[in-house]
């Protein structure tokens, strides 16, 4: 049976771990089947505990951008480690990583790291709170912006209502105070300010969003959410924990020519180690303690280890003038010749991309939001998943998620990758 092991570990990993993973969307509850242990990765792989290999196109959903253990960030890593894994006090690297992204990144003065993704959201919505003594946040029905409570909100009913919890354990006082609107639809933003005047500390979006699949915004949305904020004293945040340095280097902000007031980061800033950030300019940063009063703080924030492995990968994509070329063009090669080949197969299909991100829809022509993202296919996903997972291509096992592709892929995993959509079979009938 294939995946032998990685069935026997699932069974034992269920015994001592909730659902056998440390992160839910690795169960492979939506596509089904076992999950895949991995035990190694390097460049565009990853090997799995049967000794299989796989065109990686998660990279850890994100950080891998380089691709794998690439061997500059490795041995900056081991040099890291032999001086200490962490102080709890100050480091010259930390500064050294922040100057380094406020001096290429546009419009903010000031970052502060955390440990993931979650906590650089959390911390900025606390922000953003603490900064216009405001209660309110809109956020964007198929955004995710991390596990904490005031995002796992669902749509209330209609769209000028506050939301409802969408996870046991989050309470109706949190959630009466996350509003909700449809991505890209900008008559429902301008109705949440115009019954909330006043109320909204801000507005919290992804750029470019990759949690309902990816889905870009439509023209001008973005600057007129910008608009809408400056309109009513709300401040606009940037989730760029994927988009950060991986649509450009100075991100969505730099990719729309939109500015934010406070942008998150994640993924790339930790090359794979446990990071996350959020940055903005003094006026807003200066709130924060021990300067200012709103609280947050983490152990092991800063980390010298996640911090040289972040500097690390930063500098190999800012001084790599081809970076972006390459990746967004190996991109738009798989979106072209995947759509290619499954025209010619008559199976419908949406493609969306942007950069380097882009994920794969059936049966529907255009994807712009989450209630479109919902009616696309995903029981043909999971089938396309399972197909090219048996022909060592990598998907993220969810048609919720978006590809990340790294600068490890070559015309060798293109024509692998290709030749496993060739043959895929699906009987429309
Ligand atoms: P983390 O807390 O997982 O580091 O980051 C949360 C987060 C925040 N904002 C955006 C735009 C994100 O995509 C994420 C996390 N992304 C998911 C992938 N869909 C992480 C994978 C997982 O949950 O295991």
């Amino acid at each position: 049976m294939i995946y032998q092991r990685s069935s026997a570990l699932f069974s034992e990993a269920q015994h001592y771990i909730p659902g056998g993973v440390n992160s839910p969307v690795r169960a492979f509850k939506s596509v089904g089947g076992v999950p895949i242990f991995m035990k190694s990765a390097k460049g565009a792989y990853m090997t799995d505990e049967d000794d299989r290999t796989y065109v990686d196109y998660i990279n850890s959903w994100g950080p891998a951008i380089l691709g794998h253990t690439h061997p500059v960030v490795l041995q900056a890593i081991q040099q890291q480690a032999e001086k200490g894994f962490s102080y709890g006090t100050p480091t010259e690297l930390e500064t050294e990583i922040a100057k380094f992204i406020v001096e290429n990144v546009p419009n903010i003065d000031q970052i502060r790291m955390v440990s993931s993704g979650t906590e650089a959201c959390m911390s900025a919505v606390r922000l953003a709170r603490g900064f216009t003594g405001r209660d309110k946040i809109i956020k964007f029905e198929g955004c995710y912006h991390g596990h904490s409570d005031s995002f796992l909100i669902k749509a209330g009913s209609g769209a000028a209502t506050f939301g409802n919890p969408n996870s046991p354990g989050v309470t109706q006082g949190t959630a009466k105070d996350t509003l909700l609107a449809r991505y890209n639809d900008l008559e429902q933003v301008e109705d949440l300010f115009r019954h909330n005047e006043g109320e909204i500390a801000a507005l919290i979006i992804e750029p470019v969003a990759g949690n309902m699949g990816c889905v870009l915004p439509e023209q001008d949305f973005l600057r007129k959410l910008r608009e809408l904020c400056d309109q009513h004293g709300t401040l606009l945040i940037f989730d760029e924990v994927m988009t950060g340095f991986r649509l450009a280097f100075g991100g969505a902000q730099e990719a729309y020519n939109v500015k934010a007031d406070l942008v998150t980061y994640g993924k790339v800033i930790g090359g794979g180690l446990p990071v996350g950030a959020f940055a903005g300019r003094n006026e807003i940063m200066d709130h924060l303690a021990p300067k200012g009063a709103v609280y947050q703080a983490g152990t092991l924030s800063g980390n010298p280890l996640a911090m040289r492995a972040g500097l690390e990968t930063l500098k190999l994509i800012k001084n790599d003038t081809g970076f972006y070329e390459r990746i967004n063009r190996t991109t738009e090669t798989l979106d072209f010749e995947i759509g290619k080949i499954l025209n010619s197969k008559d199976i419908a299909h949406r493609i969306n991309r942007k950069g380097s991100m882009m994920s794969i829809f059936f049966h529907i022509a255009s994807v712009s939001n989450f209630d479109e993202a919902q009616q696309a296919n995903h029981a043909l996903f999971n089938n396309f998943f399972h197909h090219m997972l048996k022909n060592g291509i990598y998907l993220p096992p969810s048609g919720y998620e978006t590809y990340f592709i790294s600068d490890a892929l070559r015309d060798e995993e293109i024509d692998r990758t290709l030749d496993a959509v060739r043959k895929f079979e699906y009987s429309n009938k």
